[in-house]
C-alpha cells in the first residue's frame, strides 16, 4: 500500500482538539493505536480504518455540538422513521461534507498512500433494497445539510442486501457480511437499551377512577440496543445522528433457562431472538406476510418511540405538546405499527383518554407511500397481529371502528365505501390494510412525484381523497448533488464550478447558470471530454471485472435500477435484438456504435425476473461474440448493482432508459441521477420523467409510448398483444427468435415462458404495445448522436434544468408543509 514510507511518524502527545491535529498525524496516531500497525505492515484496509477513525473524530465534536444546539433551542424534532436506509459508502462522502478532502488528497500523495485503494475497502452500506432506502439516505444528508434537528431510526441489519454474482448468466445471492472487518463510522451505545415485548396476552382491569385499563402480560421480551452513526451536513456545520437498532436477547429470558441448569437452551433463545436484526428482506415486489419482518417492524418501531419519547420527556412533561415538539415520517407503511404503538403508550401507560391520545397521534405522524403496485401494499394477517401483538390488534379495532362511524355519518347507507375504505380487508381471509391505518392516522399523506399523487387521488386512495381532501398532497423525490455530482463526477463537478461558481452544491437551482453555455462551442468540447473520459474509466471497470472490451466512442446506454417486470428491461432487450438482426442483414451499413449496459438485483423469490436477467446474459453472450456485429454492438450485464457502482456508470452514461409501463413507477430518483450527469433519457409519461420534462424542455428529452390515459382505455377495451405481435414484423422476428432458443440452443425452450407471458399471457405491461413507438425514438437517438453538438447541447440543458431535483427541495418542502420544522444553525463562528 504504501509506495514509500509515510513522512510522518506516530506521536505520543496528548490528545488536542481534533481540528487542531493535522490530519496526516491523526493518522498516522489512528494507524498506530486504533488499528495496532505501522506503515511497514499496513494492508489497504488498515489504512481504511485509520481513515476513517481520523474522518470519524473530525465528525465527533461537532456532532456533540450539534446534539446540545438542539436541546438548547428545545427545537421541534423530525424522526425519520425507515426500515431502510441505502447509504452506501461513507468515507469520501464524510470527507467532503467536512471540508477535508483536498487536504487528505494532499496528504495521501505527499505520504505515498494509494487512496483509492484504501477507499475500495470500505464495504457498501446496503441496508435498503433500491429507491425508497436510498432516498432515506439522501434525505439524511440534506437534513443535516439544512441544519434541520433530525434523526433517522431503523434497524442495524447484520446483513444487508445480498451480494449478486453473475454465474453461467444466472443470479446467485450470496450473503452481504459487511459487518465482518467491523463498522467504524458507528459508535455502539451497549447502555441504551430497551425491551421490545411480543406476544403474551392482555389483562384488563378497571382503574380506581373506574375506567377500563389493559395490562400486556407474559410476553417474550427482545432488547434492542442502539448504534449511532453521524451524519454530516455539507460544510460541516451540523452533524445529525442515525439510530439504528440491533436485537439483543433480554437477560430475564437466558435467566429463566439458566436457572433451570438448562444452559444449552438458554443460549439457543438467545441466538433465536438476535435473528430479528440478522437480515434485511430482499424483496420489494411482493410483500409476503413473514411473521419475521412483521417483529422487524415493530421491534424498530417500538424501540424507537420509546427513545424519542425518553428524550421528550426529560424536557416537557404534557403529552399535548408532543405534537409540537416531535414529527414523525414514516417511509411507507413499514413502520406504521408506530400508530397504534403511540396510542397504547398514552393509553395504557399513561392513562390518556382515548380523544386526546388520538389527536396527539395524528398530529404527530405523517405518512409517505412509494408504490401504487397492489401486490407491494402491505397488509397483515389479522390471525398473526392476534399472535404477535395482540393489544395492537385491539387498538387497531377501535381506531376502525371510530372511523367507520364517521364514514357512515357522512355516507349514511353506503356499505360498499365502508368494505373498501376499511382498515380491515374482509375478503381475503381477513388482513390488516396498512396503508389504511397509516392514512387514518396521519395528518398529511404525501406521494413522491405529481403523477403518483394523481393517481393515488384517483386510484387507490379515491375514497379517502374525498372523505380527508387535501390530505393528500405531493411532494416529488431529489436526490442529493453532493453524492450524485459533487462526489460521483468530479470531472462535470469541476467544470461547473469552473463557470458558475460553487453555490449548486447546496443550491442547485443555480445550474440554470448553465443555460448560457449550452451553445457555447468551447464548454461543449469541454463537457464533451468530460464525459468521454468517464467512459473510458468506465470502460476500463468493465474490461477489468467482466472481461468484456467496449468501445468508449460508443453510445453508453443505460438501464440501471432494480429488476421489474414494471421497468421494462425487456422492452429495452427488444431493441437489442432489433439492432442486432438490423446489423446482421445489412452489415455494412453505417451505424451509431452502441454499448448497451444493464445492472440491477432481482429479489431472490421473482423467478420470472432472474430468468430476464439470464435472457439479458444469454442475448449479450451471442451478440458479443458475433463477428458481423463487431465493435457496433456490445451487451453489458455489470452484476452486483450498489451505491458504488451506480456512481461508477451514472458519470458515464449518455442515454438513461425510464420506461416502466406509464402509471407504474410512483417517481424514479435513477432518472434525476443521470440526467443531472448529463445523460439524456429515453422515457414513458411516468413518474418523474414527466417532471423532468417540464424542466428540460420537450425538446431534450425523448418521450415516446402510451400515457397513463392511453394505458387504461386501452386495457379497458380488451387488449390484444398478437395484435401488434402480427402488426410488427421486426418485432414478430425478435420475440420468435427469443421464443424459439436462437439464445439458448443448449435449452431451446428456457424462454417460452417469457415470451409466452407477452403473448398468450396478455402482456400486463404492454411492452407489445410500446414497441414500435420504443424502437422509433431509439433512432431519433441515434440520428442525435451524429452530431456532437446538437447531442452535447441537450445534455448541457438537461444539467441546467436538474435544479428542481435537489433533495434539499425536497426536504424544504416537508419542512414547510408537513412537519412544521425550521432549521437550527449554528451561529456563524
Ligand atoms: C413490503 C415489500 C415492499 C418493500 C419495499 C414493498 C414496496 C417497497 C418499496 C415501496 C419499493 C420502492 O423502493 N419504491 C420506490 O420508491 C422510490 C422512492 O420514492 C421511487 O422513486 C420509486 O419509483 C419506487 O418504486
Amino acid at each position: 500500500m504504501a509506495k514509500k514510507p509515510a513522512t510522518t511518524e506516530p506521536s505520543p502527545q496528548p490528545a488536542k482538539s481534533t481540528d487542531s491535529v493535522p490530519f496526516c498525524q491523526a493518522l498516522a496516531n489512528h494507524l498506530t493505536y486504533s488499528v495496532g500497525k505501522d506503515h511497514y505492515t499496513a494492508t489497504p484496509r488498515d489504512w481504511f480504518f485509520a481513515l476513517a477513525h481520523t474522518t470519524r473524530d473530525q465528525m465527533t465534536a461537532r456532532w456533540m455540538e450539534t446534539m446540545r444546539r438542539y436541546y438548547e433551542a428545545d427545537a421541534k424534532r423530525i424522526y425519520y422513521m425507515s426500515m431502510e436506509f441505502l447509504i452506501g459508502r461513507t468515507l469520501t462522502n464524510s470527507l467532503m461534507n467536512m471540508g477535508h478532502y483536498d487536504e487528505c488528497l494532499k496528504m495521501a500523495a505527499e505520504a505515498g498512500l494509494d487512496l483509492e485503494q484504501a477507499r475500495a475497502m470500505e464495504p457498501d452500506a446496503a441496508l435498503g433494497n433500491g429507491g425508497l432506502g436510498r432516498l432515506a439516505a439522501c434525505f439524511l444528508d440534506s437534513m443535516a445539510t439544512l441544519g434541520l434537528p433530525s434523526y433517522g431510526y431503523g434497524i442495524r441489519y447484520e446483513y444487508g442486501m445480498f451480494n449478486q454474482r453473475i454465474e453461467n448468466g444466472w443470479q446467485v445471492e450470496h450473503p452481504d457480511s459487511w459487518l465482518r472487518y467491523g463498522n467504524p463510522w458507528e459508535f455502539p451505545r451497549p447502555e441504551v437499551l430497551y425491551p421490545v415485548k411480543f406476544y403474551g396476552r392482555l389483562v384488563e382491569y378497571t382503574s380506581e377512577a373506574g375506567s377500563l385499563r389493559h395490562h400486556w402480560v407474559d410476553t417474550e421480551d427482545v432488547m434492542a440496543m442502539a448504534y449511532d452513526t453521524p451524519i454530516p451536513g455539507y460544510g460541516g456545520k451540523s452533524v445529525n445522528n442515525m439510530r439504528l437498532w440491533a436485537a439483543k436477547s433480554s437477560r430475564d429470558f437466558d435467566l429463566k433457562y439458566f436457572n433451570e441448569g438448562n444452559y444449552i437452551k438458554a443460549v439457543e433463545d438467545k441466538n433465536e431472538s438476535e435473528n430479528l436484526s440478522k437480515v434485511l428482506y430482499p424483496d420489494d415486489t411482493t410483500a409476503m406476510g413473514r411473521e419475521l419482518r412483521l417483529k422487524q417492524q415493530y421491534f424498530f418501531v417500538s424501540a424507537s418511540l420509546q427513545d424519542m419519547l425518553y428524550r421528550f420527556n426529560k424536557f416537557h412533561k404534557n403529552f399535548d405538546e408532543l405534537p409540537d415538539k416531535v414529527a414523525m415520517q414514516l417511509n411507507d407503511t413499514h413502520p406504521s405499527i408506530a400508530i397504534p404503538e403511540l396510542m397504547r403508550i398514552l393509553l395504557d401507560l399513561n392513562h390518556l383518554d382515548w380523544d386526546r391520545a388520538w389527536d396527539i397521534v395524528t398530529r404527530t405522524f405523517s405518512y409517505t407511500n412509494h408504490t401504487l403496485m397492489p401486490e407491494a401494499l402491505e397488509t397483515w394477517p389479522v390471525s398473526l397481529l392476534e399472535k404477535t401483538l395482540p393489544r395492537h390488534l385491539q387498538i387497531i379495532y377501535e381506531i376502525n371502528h371510530l372511523f367507520l362511524n364517521d364514514v357512515r355519518h357522512q355516507n349514511p347507507g353506503d356499505t360498499e365505501l365502508l368494505k373498501r375504505i376499511s382498515i380491515i380487508d374482509e375478503d381475503n381471509g381477513r388482513r390488516i390494510r396498512m396503508a389504511h391505518l397509516a392514512i387514518v392516522g396521519s395528518h398529511q399523506v404525501n406521494g413522491v412525484a405529481q403523477i403518483h399523487t394523481e393517481l393515488m387521488r384517483q386510484t387507490i386512495f379515491a375514497d379517502f381523497d374525498r372523505f380527508y381532501p387535501g390530505k393528500i398532497i405531493n411532494i416529488t423525490n431529489g436526490i442529493t448533488p453532493r453524492r450524485w455530482l459533487n462526489q460521483a463526477n468530479p470531472g462535470l463537478a469541476g467544470l461547473i464550478t469552473e463557470h458558475i461558481g460553487d453555490g449548486w452544491i447546496t443550491h442547485l437551482d443555480q445550474l440554470s447558470k448553465l443555460n448560457k453555455f449550452a451553445t457555447d462551442k468551447a464548454f461543449q468540447g469541454k463537457f464533451l471530454r468530460v464525459k468521454q473520459a468517464n467512459k473510458e474509466s468506465l470502460a476500463k471497470v468493465i474490461e477489468e471485472k467482466l472481461g468484456i472490451k467496449i468501445n468508449p466512442a460508443s453510445l453508453f446506454d443505460v438501464q440501471i435500477k432494480r429488476m421489474h417486470e414494471y421497468k421494462r428491461q425487456l422492452l429495452n432487450l427488444f431493441h437489442v435484438v432489433t439492432l442486432y438482426n438490423r446489423i446482421r442483414a445489412n452489415p455494412g451499413e453505417n451505424r451509431v456504435p452502441r454499448t448497451v449496459i444493464f445492472s440491477g438485483k432481482a429479489a431472490p423469490g421473482y423467478a420470472r425476473a432472474k430468468l430476464i436477467i439470464k435472457l439479458i446474459n444469454d442475448v449479450a453472450d451471442i451478440v458479443n461474440h458475433d463477428p458481423v456485429i463487431g465493435d457496433q454492438l456490445k451487451v453489458v450485464y455489470i452484476p452486483n448493482y450498489d451505491v458504488t457502482t451506480a456512481a461508477e456508470i451514472i458519470p458515464a452514461a449518455d442515454l438513461s432508459e425510464q420506461i416502466s409501463t406509464a402509471g407504474t413507477e410512483a417517481s424514479g430518483t435513477g432518472n434525476m441521477k443521470l440526467a443531472l450527469n448529463g445523460a439524456l433519457t429515453i422515457g414513458t409519461l411516468d413518474g418523474a420523467n414527466i417532471e423532468i420534462r417540464d424542466e428540460v424542455g420537450t425538446d431534450n428529452i425523448f418521450i415516446f409510448g402510451l400515457n397513463t390515459a392511453e394505458v387504461a382505455e386501452i386495457t379497458s377495451k380488451g387488449y390484444n398483444p398478437w395484435d401488434y405481435y402480427h402488426g410488427n414484423q421486426e418485432l414478430r422476428q425478435v420475440l420468435d427468435m427469443i421464443g424459439s432458443g436462437y439464445f439458448s440452443p443448449d435449452e431451446p425452450e428456457r424462454f417460452r415462458p417469457v415470451i409466452d407471458s407477452l403473448t398468450a399471457g396478455g402482456d400486463q405491461y404492454l411492452l407489445l404495445a410500446d414497441y414500435t413507438d420504443y424502437i422509433a425514438c431509439q433512432e431519433k437517438i441515434d440520428a442525435l448522436y451524429r452530431n456532437p453538438a446538437e447531442w452535447a447541447r441537450k445534455a448541457i440543458l438537461n444539467v441546467a434544468g436538474m435544479g428542481k431535483f435537489s433533495s434539499d427541495r425536497t426536504i424544504r418542502e416537508y419542512a414547510e408543509n408537513i412537519w412544521g420544522v425550521k432549521s437550527v444553525l449554528r451561529p456563524e463562528v
